[in-house]
């Protein structure tokens, strides 16, 4: 077992409300975070919990059966109870983030930065049917801290600084969460700036560990009677980022996020409606973070392209017996192409235009049978439909290929 160097971390969290400004400071090798269990959730709550971790993964950590597969410090994602990767299902404030990266350097907590992270859920056992299409290894549910309604006709301001370094790899954070609301409406501005250099120890560094990541974010609620309208939209730029356990590292990785939510609340039931699309566009090398190939030829440069929409349409009882039924659906495509840039005439058209659309049906129900039994019952169908574009390689894979025919024929 490897054991870095500690790193001295001072988290500084400075917290408006209204007017009353509240300052609250801290030298602490770890922050303090809340692990709560139930009987078929844990969950992390890390309101007003300042982190200068940059990769939520981390938090998973301190889960009951739950691990992580970290390939860099950007690049990590869930493990529950051995399954990992698109098996586990990750909701971020109601949505699917597709990556844009083919082996998921930008996984889909990429998209919820720790120190903007509020309340991490992961179901205990089998993921209930309403938590995701895809869940045969868990459900991850995450919450990001966001504007909200509060019960005042006056418009209150609120407000969250975090600030954070650590002297290993020279990392800082600065995190910021402005917020203006009243009883109907909600302006929200959340920014996020992190970098971080290699991470050092007396005998030298381990590379490629830097990263570069700016993150901003707006939102807008509306809520009339029984009806409430929200919409969100950011755009995530990660610059250098190292993948040690990859073969490339990211140059950069600038994703577009949108999303609207309706919600009416009805006599004892809920209608919810939410759609929601992200565009990536990354570029990844292993030849500029890393020690480069010793033979030139060797060089690897990748365009990676990915977009999805989805959205989801619900229907919850809230009045005895819970109930629940929905119908929900992702459209992803993703393209990669592979190039060298000491070999113009190199290309592998790895993807091309792959596409992935899912449509799926739900219906689910809790049943109390006595006070120390209860029973929770889904049936869900989904429908998958996969096509790609065709693929191509040319330059020196050609080359090979036409004299491996050529030797073929020899034979
Ligand atoms: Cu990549």
């Amino acid at each position: 077992m490897k054991h870095l160097p500690s790193a001295f971390q001072i988290s500084v969290i400075v917290l408006a409300v209204a007017s009353v400004f509240s300052f609250y400071a801290e030298a602490s090798d770890a922050p303090v975070i809340i692990v709560e269990g139930e009987k078929s959730v844990f969950s992390i709550s890390l309101e007003k919990e300042n982190t200068v971790t940059p990769d939520s993964t981390e938090l998973l950590n301190g889960m009951a059966g739950a691990s992580v597969v970290k390939n860099g410090p950007l690049t990590g994602f869930a493990q529950y109870r051995g399954m990992f990767g698109q098996r586990i299902n990750t909701v971020i404030d109601g949505a699917t983030h597709t990556s844009g990266g083919p082996n998921w350097m930008d996984a889909p907590l990429h998209y919820a930065p720790a120190s903007q992270v509020s309340n991490i859920r992961i179901y205990r056992g089998v993921s209930p049917v309403s938590s995701g299409q895809e869940t045969i290894g868990g459900s991850v549910i995450v919450e990001t801290k966001s504007g909200e309604f509060v019960d005042s006709t006056e418009a209150i301001l609120s407000g969250e600084i975090s600030v954070g370094g650590e002297t290993n790899n020279n990392a800082t954070m600065v995190s910021v969460l402005v917020t203006v609301a009243n009883k109907n409406h909600w302006l929200n501005v959340k920014g996020l700036g992190e970098q971080a250099d290699d991470i050092e120890f007396d005998g030298g560094e381990i590379m490629p560990t830097e990263y570069e990541r700016n993150r901003i974010d707006m939102g807008y609620g509306f809520r009339f009677g029984a009806h409430k309208i929200e919409v969100v939209g950011g755009r995530n730029e990660t610059g250098d980022a190292g993948a040690p356990a990859l073969p490339m590292d990211i140059r950069f990785v600038d994703t577009d996020i949108l999303k609207g939510k309706y919600t009416y609340q009805g006599d004892g039931f809920v209608v919810e409606s939410l759609l929601f699309a992200n565009d990536v566009e990354h570029l990844m090398s292993n030849h500029l973070l890393r020690e480069a190939p010793s033979n030139t030829m060797s060089y690897r440069t990748a365009t990676a392209t990915g977009e999805s929409q989805g959205g989801k349409l619900v229907y919850r009882s809230e009045v005895g017996r819970s109930f629940e039924v929905g119908i929900d659906v992702l459209q992803s495509e993703h393209s990669t192409d592979v190039t060298n840039p000491n070999m113009p005439m190199f290309l592998v058209e790895n993807f091309s235009e792959a596409i992935r659309d899912s449509v799926g049906v739900y219906a689910e129900s809790n049943f109390e049978l006595s006070d120390m039994l209860s029973l929770e019952v889904g049936i869900r169908a989904n429908h998958i439909r996969m096509d790609s574009g065709e693929v191509s390689v040319s330059g020196t894979m050609e080359m090979l290929r036409s004299i491996q025919n050529f030797l073929m024929k020899l034979i």
